[in-house]
C-alpha cells in the first residue's frame, strides 16, 4: 500500500517541508512539499536521505554497553542500570564531576527541545558544554548585550530587501543559519530579479559569491574591523539615520567616538580590503532603499567574534535598517511567551575551574572540555553524557579531546551511531530515527524570515521496545535526579505538566491566570505526556488559544490538521516589544562590547602575514555525521585543501597531490586542489571528515574518511567574550608530502 505523509526536515536550519512516500511501510521517495506555503517544494540532497539513514544498517537499534573493550548489544534495562550504577555515586560525591555535551542535532528535535534541560538540571552540574562554543556563541553574547536577551537575534529580510551584505557565511551550499529560509538560491534569485544587488565577503569565492553582484575577498578574522571601518563611513558621510528605531536607541554618539579611529586607511593592511572599496561597500549599503548585513560562521568562530557579531547590527541600525521591512528584522514564533519578563544580560556568574573561563548562557567552552578532564584536582571531570555530538570531530583540538574522553570513568552517548565519539562510551543509548518522532522548530521559527508554525507527526512506528529519545533523556533525567533507573518516566512528565499548570495559573502574564488547574489539564490534548506538554506550550504563546481566551488560536490539534504548515506571513516591526532590558532601550554600545575594542585595534595596527586556514561546508553532508549515506559521499574526493594558483605554484603543489598542512594544533595530509575560487595566502579544508577511527560502526563512511580539519585548530585561546573556539583564519604551514 502506498501512502504519503508530510514532514519537515531536520538536516539544517532550512526547516524544508518534506513529502514522504511509503510503499510497505518503508519510504520510497521524498520530494519537497510543494504545497508548503514556506518551502514550496525546495529541498536539497540531504532531504531526500531521511529513507536512508533510517534504514541505514549501522544504525543503532539497541542499546550497546563496552565489555572487555567490545561493544555489545544490551536490554534497555541493562543499559540503564549500567548508567545508574556509575553515575550515581560519582554525582552523590561531586555533582561537577559529570559534564555533559549538547550537540547540533538537538536544535532539530523537538524531544530534545523538551527533555534536555530537565536533565541538565537535575545533573546540578556546571560542566555543561554545547556546540554553540564551536558556532555561534558571539551572536547570543551580541544580541544579549544589545537588545537584552541572548536569543533577540535580528534577521535579514531576504524577501524584501534591495540591498544584501553577506559575510563569512554560504548559505547557498550550508541553506542558511540564524536566518531559517528554505531554498536560499531561489531567494538570492528574487533578491537580483528584482533589481536588488548581493555582496559577498568572503576569503573563498563561494557557491553564493559565484552569484553576487560582487565578491570581497578579505583576510580572515578582519571582518569586525571591515564593518567598522564601513560604519566610519557612514558616519563621515552624514549618512546615520536611525528611522522608525530611533527612539529606541541609546549609545549612537559612543558608537561614533569607537569607529573614529578604524578609518578604511587604518585597517586596509589588515584587512586586505584597500580603502575606496570599502568607501564604496558603506555608500551603497546606506544609500540602499533597504539594506542588510548578515554574518555569519567565518566572523563567528574567530578571535573577534563577539565584535564581528555586534559590528554586523551597528551597521544595519545606523542605516536605518533595524527593526524595518527589508532590514534587520525580530522573528515572532507561534509559541512565544506573550510576555517576556526584562532582566539584565550577563556572563562570567561562574568560572571554568582548569582555565577560569566564564559561564556563558550557563555554559562553559567546549574548547577546555580536555583541560576539565584531564586536569586532576578537586572538581576534575570523571563522566561525561553527551547527547547528539561528535565533538572528536566538531571541537577544536580533536587529537586532545578523544584522549581525554579515552581516560574517562564512565561516559554514555545518546547517539545513533558508533562514531568517533561514541566508541569511547561505555553506554551507548541509541534513540529512534528522525521519521519516528514528531518534529516542531521550537528554535528556528524565532530565527525564521517569515513567521510559521509547521508540526509533523511521526512518519514511521516506534519499532517494538524500543523508547522514543524523550523517554530515554527523561530516564536519564530521573537518574541523575536520584530516582534510580526504573523511574515511571511517564508520571514523571505528568508531574511535571501539572506543576507547570500551577505555576501558570499563579501568573498575572500567563493567559490561564487566575483560571482552575484541574480545568486546563483536563483541557489539554495529545496522546502522550510529551505531546501534552507540547500542548500547553503552544496554547499559552502568543498564538494559542489560552484554553479559551482566543478561540481561534493554535492548538496541537490544530497544528496537526495542517501538515503543510502554517503561514503568518511576512516579519513585522516589533523592536519596543522584543527588548527586554530593563529599560527598554537597544544599547548599540554596550561597555562589555567596547572594552574589547582596544585588542582589535592592536591586531589592525600589526597584521601577521602567512598562510591562514579556513573551513568549509558541502552541501552534500552534515556536519560529521551524514557520511555513512553512501549517495551522499560517493564521486570526487571532497575533502581537499583548496589553494590559489599562485600560492601552490610557491609552494610546488600538484593538483591532487598529498600535501601536508600543519598548525600549532597538529598535522594533516591531504589531497591538493588548485583554485581561483581562494583569495591568495588562505588555504580551506571542509570539515566534518576524519572518518578513520578503530571501533566505530561506520562502515559507509570509514571507507572515505578524509582528514579531520580539527587535528589543526587549537584550545590555546578562545574568543573572550563569548568562549567560541577559534575554528577559521588558523596560521597553517603547507608542504608537499
Ligand atoms: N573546524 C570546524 N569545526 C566546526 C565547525 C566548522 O565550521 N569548522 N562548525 C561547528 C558547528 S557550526 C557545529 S553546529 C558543530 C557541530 O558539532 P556536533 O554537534 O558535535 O556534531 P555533529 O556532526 O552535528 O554531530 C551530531 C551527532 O548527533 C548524532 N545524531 C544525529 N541525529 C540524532 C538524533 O536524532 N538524536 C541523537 N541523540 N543524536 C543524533 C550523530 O550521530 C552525531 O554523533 O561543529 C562545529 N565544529
Ligand atoms: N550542507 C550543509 N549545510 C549545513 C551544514 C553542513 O555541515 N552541511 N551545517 C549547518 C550548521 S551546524 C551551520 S552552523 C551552518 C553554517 O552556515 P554558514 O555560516 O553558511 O557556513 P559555511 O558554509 O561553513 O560558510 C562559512 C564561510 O565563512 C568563510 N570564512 C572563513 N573565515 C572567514 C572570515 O574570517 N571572514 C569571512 N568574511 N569569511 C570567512 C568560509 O570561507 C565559508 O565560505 O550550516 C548549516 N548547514
Ligand atoms: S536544505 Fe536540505 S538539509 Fe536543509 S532542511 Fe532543506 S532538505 Fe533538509
Ligand atoms: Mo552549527
Amino acid at each position: 500500500m502506498t501512502t504519503t505523509a508530510y514532514r519537515t526536515c531536520p538536516l539544517c536550519e532550512a526547516c524544508c517541508g518534506l513529502e514522504i512516500t511509503l510503499e510497505g511501510g518503508r519510504v520510497k521517495v521524498i520530494r519537497g512539499d510543494r504545497a508548503d506555503p514556506f518551502s514550496r517544494g525546495y529541498l536539497c540532497p540531504k532531504g531526500t536521505t531521511l529513507g536512508r539513514l533510517h534504514d541505514d544498517p549501522d544504525r543503532l537499534r539497541r542499546p550497546l554497553v563496552r565489555r572487555d573493550g567490545t561493544h555489545v548489544e544490551v536490554s534497555w534495562e541493562a543499559a540503564f542500570a549500567e548508567v545508574a550504577r556509575h553515575l550515581t555515586p560519582l554525582l552523590a560525591k561531586d555533582r561537577d564531576s559529570v559534564a555533559i555535551y549538547l550537540g547540533n542535532p538537538n536544535v532539530h528535535n523537538i524531544h530534545a527541545a523538551f527533555a534536555v534541560r530537565p536533565l541538565v538540571q537535575a545533573l546540578g552540574t556546571r560542566n555543561v558544554y554545547s556546540a554553540s562554543t564551536v558556532d555561534q556563541m558571539p551572536k547570543h553574547v551580541s544580541a544579549g548585550y544589545m537588545f537584552g536577551h541572548p536569543l533577540t537575534i535580528p534577521v535579514p529580510d531576504l524577501d524584501r530587501t534591495d540591498h544584501l551584505l553577506i559575510l563569512g557565511a554560504n548559505p547557498v551550499v550550508s541553506n542558511g543559519s540564524l536566518a531559517t529560509a528554505p531554498d536560499w538560491p531561489g531567494r538570492l534569485d528574487a533578491l537580483q530579479a528584482r533589481g536588488g544587488r548581493l555582496v559577498v565577503v568572503d576569503p573563498r569565492r563561494t557557491e553564493t559569491a559565484d552569484r553576487a553582484d560582487r565578491w570581497v575577498p578579505l583576510r580572515p578574522g578582519s571582518d569586525p574591523a571591515l564593518l567598522l571601518a564601513m560604519v566610519n563611513v557612514v558616519f563621515a558621510d552624514g549618512l546615520v539615520d536611525l528611522g522608525d528605531a530611533a527612539p529606541y536607541v541609546v549609545g549612537v554618539d559612543d558608537v561614533a567616538t569607537a569607529v573614529e579611529p578604524f578609518t578604511p586607511e587604518a585597517v586596509a593592511r589588515f584587512t586586505g580590503v584597500d580603502p575606496e572599496t570599502v568607501r564604496m561597500l558603506a555608500r551603497e549599503f546606506a544609500t540602499a532603499e533597504r539594506a542588510v548585513a548578515y554574518g555569519r560562521i567565518g566572523t563567528h568562530t574567530v578571535p573577534f567574534g563577539t565584535l564581528a557579531a555586534w559590528a554586523v547590527d551597528v551597521l544595519n541600525t545606523v542605516t536605518g535598517n533595524l527593526d524595518r521591512p527589508g532590514g534587520a528584522m525580530f522573528p515572532h514564533a507561534a509559541h512565544d511567551p506573550i510576555r517576556r519578563r526584562p532582566r539584565r544580560f550577563r556572563t562570567g556568574r561562574f568560572r571554568s575551574r582548569v582555565r577560569d573561563l566564564p559561564e556563558v548562557l550557563n555554559e562553559l567552552p567546549v574548547a577546555t572540555l580536555a583541560d576539565e578532564i584531564l586536569t586532576p584536582g578537586d572538581g576534575q571531570v570523571r563522566a561525561l553524557i553527551t547527547v547528539a555530538g561528535n565533538p572528536a570531530l566538531t571541537a577544536p583540538d580533536g587529537a586532545r579531546l578523544e584522549r581525554a574522553l579515552s581516560e574517562l570513568e564512565f561516559m554514555v552517548s545518546v547517539d545513533p551511531y558508533l562514531n568517533e565519539t561514541t566508541r569511547h562510551a561505555d553506554v551507548v543509548l541509541p534513540p529512534p530515527s528522525a521519521l519516528q518522532r514528531p518534529h516542531y522548530d521550537l528554535q528556528f521559527q524565532s530565527l525564521s524570515v517569515r513567521n510559521f508554525a509547521r508540526w509533523s507527526d511521526p512518519v514511521l512506528p516506534l519499532d517494538p521496545d524500543h523508547p522514543d529519545e524523550f523517554r530515554i533523556l527523561s530516564r536519564l533525567a530521573a537518574i541523575a535526579a536520584g530516582m534510580g533507573p526504573d523511574t515511571d518516566v511517564d508520571a514523571l512528565a505528568e508531574a511535571t505538566l501539572a506543576s507547570m499548570v500551577q505555576a501558570a495559573v499563579a501568573d498575572a502574564d500567563s493567559p490561564v491566570a487566575g483560571r482552575d488547574p484541574g480545568e486546563i489539564l483536563g483541557m489539554l490534548e495529545g496522546d502522550s505526556p510529551f505531546e501534552r506538554l507540547f500542548d500547553f506550550k503552544v496554547r499559552t504563546g502568543h498564538r494559542g488559544d489560552g484554553f479559551g481566551a482566543n478561540p481561534e488560536g493554535l492548538t496541537l490539534g490544530r497544528l496537526k490538521a495542517a501538515p503543510h504548515g502554517i503561514d503568518f506571513g511576512p516579519l513585522t516591526p516589533r523592536l519596543p516589544d522584543v527588548v527586554s532590558d530593563p529599560d527598554g532601550k537597544v544599547r548599540l554600545a554596550p561597555p562589555e562590547i567596547l572594552a574589547d575594542l582596544p585588542r582589535l585595534r592592536r591586531a589592525a595596527e600589526s597584521p601577521t602575514n602567512g598562510l591562514r586556514l579556513v573551513g568549509r561546508r558541502q552541501l552534500r553532508t552534515a556536519n560529521s555525521w551524514t557520511h555513512n549515506i553512501e549517495v551522499l559521499v560517493k564521486g570526487k574526493e571532497a575533502c581537499t585543501l583548496q589553494i590559489h594558483p599562485d600560492d601552490a605554484a610557491r609552494l610546488g603543489l600538484e593538483d591532487a597531490a598529498p600535501a601536508r598542512v600543519q598548525a600549532s594544533g597538529g598535522t594533516v595530509v591531504v589531497p591538493v586542489e588548485v583554485t581561483d575560487r581562494m583569495m591568495p595566502g588562505v588555504v580551506s579544508l571542509p570539515y566534518g571528515w576524519g572518518h578513520d577511527r578503530e571501533g566505530t560502526r561506520l562502515s559507509v563512511a570509514s571507507r572515505r574518511p578524509g582528514v579531520n580539519m580539527n587535528l589543526l585548530t587549537s584550545t590555546a585561546e578562545v574568543e573572550p567574550l563569548s568562549g567560541v573556539a577559534i575554528l577559521n583564519g588558523i596560521p597553517v604551514e603547507v608542504s608537499r608530502a
